[in-house]
């Protein structure tokens, strides 16, 4: 007892003296650090910002639009921190006012609470709340710890009490990772303020974005409130995620998630410094020290939640379009795909399918074929999606829509402001009341209508859409009454549409946890987790869900695509940034529109297209209504050979991507990730994100100019093997290459040091699944690689508690490919080659367990070495120079 609690104070040291806060004139502040005390949008004179307490200093250099003009000065007074005492979970302490004479934001709480728990050794948690009146929190699932970390953290807490601030070093290298005394602490009822300063400008994440990967730092505003909005970098988009990583000066990195679902805003300045605001809720910060980039994602998603496992159908290749007018014209294309043996796993239909655009039924006479198209599906092994929306329509005659009695009878639809009766809005459908996700019976309801639409179309996923909640009558048919704190508060983050209620409901309508206001950007995910339970009890397999809109823990139910986006080569360039952000966020499958959404796409873009989505970890083929058609069989020959070649590349390394799947559902690694994360040390790496990974073996380097004939890819300190050129190798001690790239070929490395699995494709996975596995053996400069590989059945539910897995891990050096099974399938599992690339001179013999073995050298310094071994065995595989 007495050295776990020496330990915990060894972790905090209270110090009573600020520091950050500068000497002198408290409004001589470096431009760089100037905190905005005026943040609203609309133009203000410099007696307002008096008024606040606050400094004056009009700026007319670079950048003079983004700084501010008014911030606060070093010795605003913000809180004082006392009765410091230690707790079971750390320590806490209380938050005392201190007294100005200035003008104040509306209803500041005087008194808080601050709360600090030792989580585990690389995570804690910060949480400020108000003693006397409980606010609204987040409901999603986080971990309970009962106890304080016995174990040494990786960090160590100082405390500034007399202008409260809160410090963080990491231990190994004394690094401030995270200190508040950026600028002072605001805590209103609807207001709340924390400015931070930065270790480094490399942060990442804090989405979903439309820009590049590396977040500015020159005077960035990121809003977060869901909205139905095509991809923008100056708007707030489908999804939140106040989640960041930042990678220190020396490589280490660490994450900040502030757990909040209120309208934010993120602001970030060259200090480097960062200023989280946002309008409602509690401040509740949660910190993970990594240090490596990939453990700061297992711990972030160790909060947040595991992303799911999918099915392995769910990683083929998906087909979709807005605007298929019947189902005939669907099965047609479907047929059309199986002629030209082009892969394909699951064809998709959007809103057409239905009566009406309304949910749960389908038109009897433009798609009357389609349950027999889905059996179609089912017969040839494929599956099938269709898209529902959540507004449910209210003009049917009673008795006559079950979709819209049933939620009345079980008063689940979120009400407006009176709560005596559903709010209304306009979607798609017509006019149309909304499910409340919060509701105890909605899933319940939502299963009921998912089932009998089941019973009719024997779906196998489901695509939601529309979930921000979007509504084409700003606010509700009625309009909303703007006369309530809620409608109108004292500050409205910088959002897309000046009102928080733009394109969505009124904020001050009623759910059952509480109001829109605070439970708005929620509705995708809650939406995504009813829908994905509903589907596991329907059809007793893994649930396939894709939605628009999400947030922290939508990985848990399901992927997202990013909505919609343009046929245009920038919008195939910044694809990329959305993947490798989703992974960050715990939610890797993953992908954008397949040859872009709205525009119409060209053959160039759209083969390129294909061969950079053939690496989105969720690939689909999307297009919106009235655009020329753009599947792989609208094209010319050669276009659908290249395409079909890129797909049987997917198809081909299928067995790695659900092996990382399986790893991020375990232990929650990203599967697809950018550059940065596998090398955090390299400065260029930490900038590139026009090239990703899947995990740590394979680099893709798509092509994303137009008529671009190679590619100027960056290829990080190692040995990287040219995949579709086998073994071509490239000795790099981290420099850029430009890579021979025509349009039928789709540049990806392996990296020496890792061992791929792979298997022979086919035009689907029930088909590819039968084939032979193959081993990528990819040795680094001393000959080593190692790589491992999991399987099952692709659909069951808990394969993994069952024990009904295969785990194999793959080995290789001094010439020696050996496996360790740690888990073995039912069904036997067969390994039919082992490329190896960096092989010199043809071996005298190659043997397996002792046995000789059929090989050949193939060009480029690779052996192809034939076998047949059931991988639930370990073997022991000799190359014998
Ligand atoms: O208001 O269902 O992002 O993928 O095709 C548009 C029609 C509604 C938006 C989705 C898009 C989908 C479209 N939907």
């Amino acid at each position: 007892m007495f050295s776990e609690k020496r330990n915990m104070w060894q972790t905090l040291i209270l110090i009573a003296f600020g520091f950050g806060f500068c000497h002198g004139n408290s409004c001589s502040i470096d431009d760089s650090e100037r905190i905005d005390c005026y943040p609203e949008t609309v133009p203000f004179v410099q007696e307002n910002c008096e008024k606040r307490g606050c400094c004056y200093k009009p700026y007319e250099g670079e950048n003079a639009d983004n700084i501010p003009w008014c911030y606060y000065p070093s010795d605003y007074p913000s809180y004082q921190l006392s009765q410091l005492k230690q707790t079971s979970q750390g320590f806490s302490g209380k938050l005392m006012q201190m007294s100005s004479t200035h003008q104040r934001i509306e209803n500041e709480i005087n008194e808080l609470d601050l709360g600090l728990y030792l989580e585990t050794p690389t995570r804690l948690r910060i949480k400020i709340s108000d003693p006397h009146n409980s606010r609204y929190e987040v409901p999603i699932e986080t971990p309970a710890v009962k106890n304080a970390t016995t174990d040494p953290t990786l960090y160590s807490v100082f405390f500034q009490s007399s202008q409260f601030g809160i410090t963080l070093k990491r231990q190994s290298s004394g690094n401030v990772i995270f200190n508040s005394s950026a600028g002072p602490l605001i805590y209103a009822d609807q207001f709340l303020q924390l400015s931070t300063f930065l270790p480094s400008k490399n942060i990442y994440g804090l989405g979903e974005r439309h820009e590049q990967a590396l977040v500015s730092t020159n005077w960035k505003r990121i809003v977060f409130w869901n909205r139905d909005q095509g991809p923008d970098s100056n708007a707030n988009l489908y999804g939140s995620h106040p989640f960041y990583m930042c990678i220190e000066e020396d490589g280490n990195a660490h994450g900040v998630f502030l757990l909040n679902s209120n309208a934010m805003e993120a602001e970030l300045q060259p200090a480097p410094a960062l200023t989280w605001r946002t309008i409602g809720g509690i401040l509740d910060f949660y910190v993970f020290l990594g240090p490596t980039p990939e453990a700061v994602i297992e711990q972030y998603t160790m909060v947040v939640g595991r992303p799911v496992m999918p099915p392995y159908w769910s990683l083929g290749f998906h087909l979709c379009r807005w605007g298929y007018e019947t189902s005939n014209h669907t099965w047609d294309i479907v047929s059309k795909m199986r002629a030209a043996k082009i892969p394909q796993d699951v064809q998709w239909n959007d809103i057409d399918y239905m009566t009406s655009k309304r949910d749960f039924t389908y038109d009897k006479a433009n798609f009357d074929t389609l349950p027999q198209m889905v059996n179609d599906l089912h017969n040839n092994g494929q599956h099938y999606v269709m898209i529902i929306d959540p507004g449910v329509s209210n003009q049917e005659a009673t008795g006559t829509y079950p979709p819209y009695d049933d939620g009345l009878a079980m008063s689940i639809f979120i009400q407006d402001s009176t709560g005596t009766k559903p709010i209304e809005g306009r979607v798609w459908p017509g006019k149309t009341v909304f499910p409340d996700f919060t509701h105890p019976h909605s899933g319940a309801y939502w299963q009921k209508q998912l089932q009998s639409y089941h019973d009719q179309v024997p779906f196998d996923g489901v695509w939601i859409d529309m979930n921000e909640p979007s509504n084409f009558a700003d606010g509700s048919t009625a309009g909303c009454h703007g006369n309530s704190t809620l409608d109108n508060p004292p500050y409205v983050p910088d959002v897309t549409g000046a009102k928080l209620s733009a394109r969505t409901l009124c904020v001050d309508s009623k759910q059952y946890a509480g109001v829109h206001y605070n439970l708005h950007s929620l509705y995708g995910m809650l939406e995504m987790k009813a829908t994905s339970e509903a589907l596991v009890n329907i059809r007793g397999q893994r649930s396939f869900v894709i939605s628009r809109s999400t947030f922290p823990s939508a990985g848990k139910y399901g992927g997202h695509w990013n909505g919609d986006i343009l046929s245009t080569w920038e919008d195939l360039q910044q694809s990329i940034v959305s993947v490798i952000n989703f992974n960050l966020f715990g939610i890797p499958l993953i992908g954008a529109d397949i040859c872009g959404f709205t525009k119409n796409t060209n053959e160039e873009l759209c083969i390129r297209w294909m061969q950079l989505g053939a690496f989105y970890p969720f690939m689909r083929n999307h297009n919106d209504i009235l655009m020329r058609p753009q599947a792989p069989i609208d094209f010319s020959t050669d276009a659908q050979n290249y395409m079909r070649d890129v797909l049987s590349m997917r198809y081909m390394l299928l067995p790695h991507l659900y092996t990382l799947f399986y790893a991020a559902s375990v232990n929650g690694t990203t599967v697809a990730r950018g550059l940065f994360s596998e090398f955090p040390t390299d400065k260029t790496a930490l900038i590139v994100d026009q090239q990703f990974m899947w995990g740590q073996g394979l680099l893709i380097s798509p092509v994303l100019q137009k008529g671009a004939n190679s590619v100027h890819a960056y290829f990080p300190n190692g040995l990287w093997y040219e995949c579709m050129d086998f073994g071509t190798t490239i000795d790099s001690s981290g420099s850029w290459f430009d890579v021979n790239a025509p349009i039928n070929q789709t540049v990806v490395h392996f990296r020496g040091g890792f061992v791929v699995p792979g298997q022979y494709p086919a035009v689907n996975t029930q088909k590819s699944r039968m084939n032979p596995l193959i081993l990528f053996v990819a040795p680094d400069r001393s000959g080593n690689a190692a790589g491992s590989l999991y399987w099952d059945d692709g659909i069951s539910l808990d394969s993994a508690k069952e024990s009904n897995f295969l785990l194999a891990t793959f080995r290789y050096s001094q010439n020696t490919l050996t496996s360790e099974v740690a888990a073995t399938f039912k069904e036997s599992v067969k390994l039919g080659t082992v490329f190896l690339f960096n092989v010199k001179t043809k071996p005298r013999d190659v043997t397996l367990n002792g046995v000789s073995l059929q090989f050949r050298m193939i060009e480029n310094n690779a052996l192809d070495i034939e076998l047949s071994v059931d991988v639930n065995k370990p073997f022991v595989i000799k190359v014998l120079p």
